[in-house]
């Protein structure tokens, strides 16, 4: 039984979707402390979520002996910081991954699940060195449908990991789980190939389906994603992309 609980995070709304989880559950001798990277506004998750809220460098071999000595469990729940060697070798960490290991390793699985048509969902898995990586606790897809943006994709996505902790976390918590090696190494996607889908190149010729699909995917909210240049200015142009299935019928 694991009792000293860290959850290191960069996503509020993940945070206080755990913490009611843990406020319904069953964990009297539970001490749980939250956590952000230094990329995070700590003060603003202290506000959110009524309490005090450290701020962790990973890169910092100190920060990581603290860690080491002073938890037995550490969650990753949508932590931008790369957990380093030292510390998953020296404490079980927990990922929660938005994305079906091990088919979308990596950065915006949602993203480039549209792109190449890949299955996606969410997962939890032990932490190994490797990125996403690591024994499978549970993971479960999400539906996929033609008219799906990025955005939409990911809420269901989120949705989905909400589903997974609730459904997980007293197996986690007593140690009682069964974890699975995943299947292959699966396919790894990076920030840098993201960033090689925003230009929207005017000369390139696609079918329509490629372009929706590109436009789909870099579609989220008010994120300025996909670009084409202007020919007279070469100033960016922003593009996104509205999908509006016909319900009259
Ligand atoms: O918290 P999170 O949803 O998660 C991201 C990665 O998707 C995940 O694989 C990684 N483990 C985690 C540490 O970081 O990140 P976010 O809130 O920055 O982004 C949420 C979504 O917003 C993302 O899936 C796609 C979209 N987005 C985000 C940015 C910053 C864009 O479309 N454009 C952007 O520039």
């Amino acid at each position: 039984m694991f009792k000293k609980i860290l959850i290191i995070s960069d996503n509020l709304f993940l945070c206080q979707r755990f913490n009611d989880i843990i406020k319904s559950g069953d964990f009297p001798q539970q001490e749980w402390a939250f956590a952000v990277s230094p990329f995070s506004d700590a003060g603003t998750f202290e506000k959110e979520l009524k309490a005090a809220i450290e701020v962790y460098d990973l890169r910092d071999a100190i920060t990581v002996q603290s860690l080491v000595k002073n938890y037995d469990l550490i969650f990753s729940i949508h932590c931008k910081q790369l957990f380093p060697a030292a510390l998953v070798q020296a404490v079980k960490c927990i990922n929660v991954h938005p994305g079906y290991n091990p088919t979308n390793r990596g950065w915006y699985p949602q993203v480039f699940a549209i792109i190449h048509d890949l299955p996606v969902g969410a997962t939890i898995h032990e932490m190994d060195e490797q990125l996403d990586h690591g024994k499978i606790i549970d993971r479960a897809l999400v539906d996929i449908k033609i008219y799906d943006t990025s955005e939409t994709l990911y809420n269901k996505i989120i949705q989905k990991e909400i589903e997974l902790i609730k459904k997980n976390l007293g197996n986690i918590i007593r140690n009682t789980y069964v974890a699975i090696e995943p299947e292959s190494g699966g396919n790894v996607f990076l920030k840098k190939d993201f960033n090689a889908l925003l230009h929207f190149d005017l000369n390139k010729k696609m079918t329509g389906l490629e372009c929706i699909n590109q436009l789909r995917a870099l579609t989220h909210g008010d994120h300025n994603n996909a670009y084409f240049l202007d020919p007279e200015t070469g100033k960016k142009v922003f593009i996104k992309i509205s999908l509006q299935p016909d319900e009259s019928r």
